[in-house]
């Protein structure tokens, strides 16, 4: 008598998770669904799970009501909503600048007088070496080193995504993704910062690390199209409603993504805060093998250029690097770059071979 209830109970119990537990949890997620959709907060959480049971599949509308949401909100919104503390992230006026930083460090090599640019005091100022996790800077934007479809990865672009939440994959979803040495901007979401750029470096896995012209030019291509972006986000957001043409639409963002309500959107598209600081990864230099001084040089160089032709666009550009053979190829290259008038310009890579 016994086994045979033991049995009974059994098969219910299978017919329950086979065809009764599944749509109910199913019917349960599709009603917090339209909970999400109609409310203004969100629930990462909840928004994860939906993601996973393939429910929740974002409208770009709801895409950009959720960026102008949480680009509004405060610093402690949103560390109170993401896993951080406010004492655990850093401002730029934490960061030492290059001529504080070249001070502390007191180097005594000999001095070496061949620079590959001008003493620019001005611009030094705004040149940061940090080490250390770029998820943690509280700066206006910060760069994703990601691959071409945008929809996240391991190395710094794993990094960001899970710091930044669910909402930063929905946003990237709806980019058709990112070409190599193109650049594309989101909202940072549950990040400190307030944009990510993302952006898509060449891969260079030659062994003897030698690097193709070609390669050199996708990374060049990478920092100058970082900054050129940021420069075109600002350009639009500086305009006012009643001069902008009512056809014009946010850089990165197709009409035809435009689906259901093309007034929120619009207005959606206008005010965002402008990026005047930005922090930058060491682009291609893991994953993608990109030799690390070569790459330093790279930074340096277009980082420079670009200053020099922007000199008031930005307020302070931080090369974030993470690992301690990129702080000593910066430390060598960022006095060859930008230059500093008591202090000695470290040897070029050339001049040592
Ligand atoms: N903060 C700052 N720098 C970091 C962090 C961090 N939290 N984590 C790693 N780095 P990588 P790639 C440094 O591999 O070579 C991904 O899967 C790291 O030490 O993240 O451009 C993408 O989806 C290195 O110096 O980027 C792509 O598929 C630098 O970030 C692929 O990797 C870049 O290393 C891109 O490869």
């Amino acid at each position: 008598m016994l086994p045979r209830v033991q049995n009974t109970l059994r098969f219910v119990a299978i017919a329950f998770n086979h065809y009764l537990r599944q749509p109910i949890y199913r019917t349960f997620l599709i009603g917090k669904m339209s909970q999400i959709e109609d409310s203004t907060d969100s629930d990462s959480e909840t928004v994860a799970e939906l993601r996973r049971c393939h429910i929740y599949e974002p409208s770009r509308n709801s895409v950009l009501r959720d960026r102008d949401i949480y680009l509004k909100k405060s610093l402690f919104e949103i560390a109170e909503e993401a896993d951080w503390q406010i004492s655990e992230v850093l401002t730029i006026s934490d960061l030492p600048t290059w001529p504080e930083y070249a001070k502390a460090l007191e180097r005594t090599e000999e001095a070496n007088n061949t620079s590959a640019a001008n003493a620019n005091t001005d611009l030094s100022k705004k040149i940061v070496l940090w080490q250390g996790d770029i998820t943690m800077l509280n700066v206006d934007a910060i760069v994703n080193a990601a691959n071409d479809s945008l929809l996240g990865g391991g190395g710094v672009d794993g990094a960001i995504h899970e710091s930044a939440g669910p909402k930063l994959l929905s946003e990237c979803e709806t980019l058709n993704g990112c070409e190599t040495g193109d650049a594309k901007i989101t909202a940072a979401y549950l990040l400190p910062s307030q944009f990510v750029v993302h952006t898509v470096g060449p891969k260079c896995h030659s062994p003897d690390s030698v690097v193709s012209h070609h390669s050199e030019m996708l990374l060049t291509s990478c920092y100058r199209t970082c900054l050129d972006k940021v420069l075109e986000h600002n350009e639009f957001n500086k305009r006012s409603p009643d001069t902008a043409s009512k056809d014009e639409e946010r850089p990165g963002v197709s009409a035809k993504d435009d689906d259901s309500n093309a007034s929120i959107s619009k207005r959606l598209q206008r005010f965002e805060p402008p990026i005047r600081s930005i922090a930058f990864p060491c682009i291609s230099t893991g994953i993608y093998g990109y030799p690390k001084e070569a790459a330093a040089e790279v930074a340096l160089k277009t980082i420079r250029e670009w200053l020099d032709e922007h000199p008031d666009e930005l307020d302070a550009v931080i090369f974030c690097v993470f690992l301690d053979s990129d702080v000593r190829n910066y430390e060598k290259l960022l006095p060859v770059y930008f230059p500093l008038p008591d202090y000695p310009q470290s040897r070029s890579s050339e001049d040592e071979t």
